[in-house]
């Protein structure tokens, strides 16, 4: 038989990715003013047809960088050549306003859901090319809150821009050898030129040598870069915050890659991300400018992670998005049972799906939670104890969706049978592209140690608890009634964490902080669910609409996983000595002998 008269499986339909999405737009509904949700609903729509009919083919033509480090005449040059898709993408997202919607803020506090939205529908589709975005959009914020007038006036204006032909992208260098994620080690260095006598002034020039192990965004115009200017004794206090320009002088048109003394030295070989240029950079007598105050360059380039944290987050809850879009697409072609049935009539295949779309609606809440939050905070309307909540959110949101999304891909891979295996549908590129969510900007350990540093200001549980009690109390008595196990449950989840933040920091046994952000983000998201079943009841009009979203609420807290949340943190507080030593044992074993020897 010839391959053409056999069996042909109908080819799936993904539909439009903001129509045909379960939640979103519910979602924005319940968090967005009328008429902000009018623009905004309508700017998707117009979106979310330009990612099917474009955007998407565009990406599906990308190929990973190459590095060009001489030229014929053995001169160094270090020409990062990416591909034109990427550059496309690139250029699409400026002019959609990914990072500008964000900054224009013509949608006041509400413009930063409005730009995250949007990325939602395109994340599946775009490369990962907000990698460079996110910390574009950093940038800005940092400039925004510490640049000097003429740092705003000459670069901050191009991070924002839609122009794409003459805008700006950042990079952020953190990381090196030595410490990876503990900026303590860093090595790099940065002295005062001779002609320079103030060096704390903001906006200083000083000269930075050095090696970044790191660096995702090396086709970036800018980077804000931390460098030692104090002892190395001092750690990470004596880090400060620069600004460096790539190229000299600095100009969307100056190719000349190696004048200021950034050396690209190789690309990193990645298990994904690979349309992402990332790569090692050595700094040899590089020009930059302090931002902010003198060795407090952790603490003004947080700014920076806090925001580039809630783009990973996107990233998970958009790759999980088309995931389950293309699961969904699959169920309504492929039929089973001999032809008589589609396998979206299958209950047990149903069953599994509607696991993803918990945990999709789940991240959902929690991440937009954090975004309305970040969007108050950044347009001065944020009251003290919203902003003690996006301190403590941002780290878990990152790592939780990470941790989750990834497991329900594999789940959306699955529903296709082999067919799911096959790069050709795009759902192994999304697993292998947003594990690394797990991993930069952040390990989930080093976010948990963060949301203790969090936790440990005295006014933070306080503020979390009175939001919690605000919406415990405002659940009318129908759901009361309904709700009543599960509401129950979640309380005596809740006093588990009281219990947790009230510790002193070095009172918290060494095992808890990991299964802690875990279970302060399951609880988090069932007061997120809970939010939106008492919006659902109050606001729409059909009864299986709230039936549906109070069962959300209601799986969540009875069969996600919170349950198994609370007794890891059981476990771990009862740590003692020799339970690490049997972690040791069951990792390590005994000691060999060559190990012996060696110490
Ligand atoms: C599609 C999406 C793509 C996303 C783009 C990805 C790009 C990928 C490239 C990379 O991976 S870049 C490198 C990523 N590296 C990291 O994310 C670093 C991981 N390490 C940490 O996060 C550490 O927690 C950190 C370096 C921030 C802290 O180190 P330290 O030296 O232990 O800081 P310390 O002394 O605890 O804090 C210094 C100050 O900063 C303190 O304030 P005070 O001086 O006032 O007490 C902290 O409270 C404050 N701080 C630290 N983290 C903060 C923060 N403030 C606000 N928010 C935070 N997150």
């Amino acid at each position: 038989m010839r391959v053409e008269e056999g069996f042909q499986q109908c080819p799936y339909d993904e539909q439009h990715p903001y129509i045909s999405d379960p939640l979103l737009s519910t979602l924005l509904q319940r968090v967005l003013p009328e008429q902000t949700f009018a623009l905004v609903n309508e700017d998707l729509i117009r979106f979310g047809e330009r990612v099917t009919t474009e955007i998407r083919h565009i990406a599906d033509r990308a190929t990973p960088p190459v590095l060009i480090q001489y030229d014929q005449l053995g001169r160094r040059i270090d020409d990062l050549q990416t591909c034109e898709s990427w550059r496309l993408l690139k250029a699409i997202a400026q002019e959609e306003g990914i990072v500008a919607i964000q900054y224009e803020r013509k949608s006041g506090a509400y413009s930063r859901v409005h730009s995250f939205a949007k990325q939602l529908l395109m994340v599946g589709d775009c490369q990962t090319v907000f990698c460079p975005l996110s910390m574009t959009d950093g940038a800005a914020r940092v400039l925004e809150l510490e640049g000097t007038q003429g740092m705003k006036q000459e670069i901050l204006s191009k991070l924002v821009s839609r122009d794409a032909k003459s805008a700006f992208t950042a990079g952020q260098w953190m990381t090196e050898r030595p410490g990876g994620s503990d900026v303590s080690q860093t090595e790099t260095t940065a002295t005062l030129p001779p002609d320079c006598k103030q060096g704390d002034v903001p906006g200083a020039r000083y000269i930075l040598n050095g090696f970044k192990w790191f660096s995702s965004a090396t086709d970036s115009h800018v980077a804000l870069a931390l460098a030692r200017t104090g002892p190395v004794s001092s750690g990470s206090r004596s880090l400060s915050l620069f600004l460096v320009p790539l190229r000299l002088p600095l100009s969307v048109s100056n190719r000349d890659n190696t004048s200021n003394g950034v050396f690209v030295h190789r690309l990193k070989n990645k298990f994904g991300t690979q349309i992402v240029p990332t790569a090692e950079l050595s700094l040899e007598g590089t020009e930059a400018y302090l931002v902010g105050p003198l060795n407090r360059g952790v603490k003004t380039i947080s700014s920076v992670l806090n925001i580039t944290r809630l783009y990973c987050a996107c990233d998970s809850l958009g790759s999980l998005r088309r995931g389950f879009a293309i699961a969904r697409a699959y169920a309504y072609v492929r039929t089973i049972d001999g032809g008589k049935q589609l396998l979206r009539d299958n209950p047990v295949h149903t069953a599994e799906l509607a696991k993803v779309s918990l945990i999709y609606g789940a991240l959902m809440q929690l991440f937009f939670g954090a975004v309305l939050l970040l969007g108050r905070v950044e347009c001065n309307v944020a009251s003290e104890d919203e902003k003690r909540r996006l301190r403590l959110l941002t780290p878990v949101v990152k790592a939780f969706c990470a941790e989750k999304a990834v497991a329900a891909l594999e789940e959306c891979m699955a529903a296709l049978g082999g067919l799911g295996y096959m790069e050709e549908t795009g759902i192994g590129r999304l697993i292998r592209d947003s594990l690394v969510e797990k991993i930069w900007e952040g390990t989930i350990t080093v976010l948990s140690l963060d949301l203790m540093r969090a936790a440990s200001d005295p006014e933070a549980l306080p503020a979390y608890t009175r939001w919690t009690d605000g919406i415990l109390t405002s659940v009318p008595s129908g759901l009361q009634e309904s709700l009543h196990a599960p509401l129950e449950f979640l309380k005596s989840a809740r006093s588990m964490i009281t219990n947790l933040f009230t510790k002193s920091d070095s009172s918290v046994p060494s095992l808890v902080p990991r299964p802690a952000l875990m279970l302060f983000a399951y609880i988090t998201t069932a007061f997120d669910l809970l939010e939106h079943a008492i919006w659902s009841d109050e606001n729409r009009p059909r009864r299986i609409d709230v039936e549906v979203s109070a069962e959300a609420f209601r799986r969540w807290v009875e069969e996600a996983g919170l349950r198994e949340a609370m007794e890891s943190v059981k476990v771990a507080l009862a740590a003692d000595g020799h339970r690490i030593r049997m972690d040791e044992m069951l990792v390590y074993g005994e000691k060999t002998r060559i190990e012996k020897a060696r110490l």
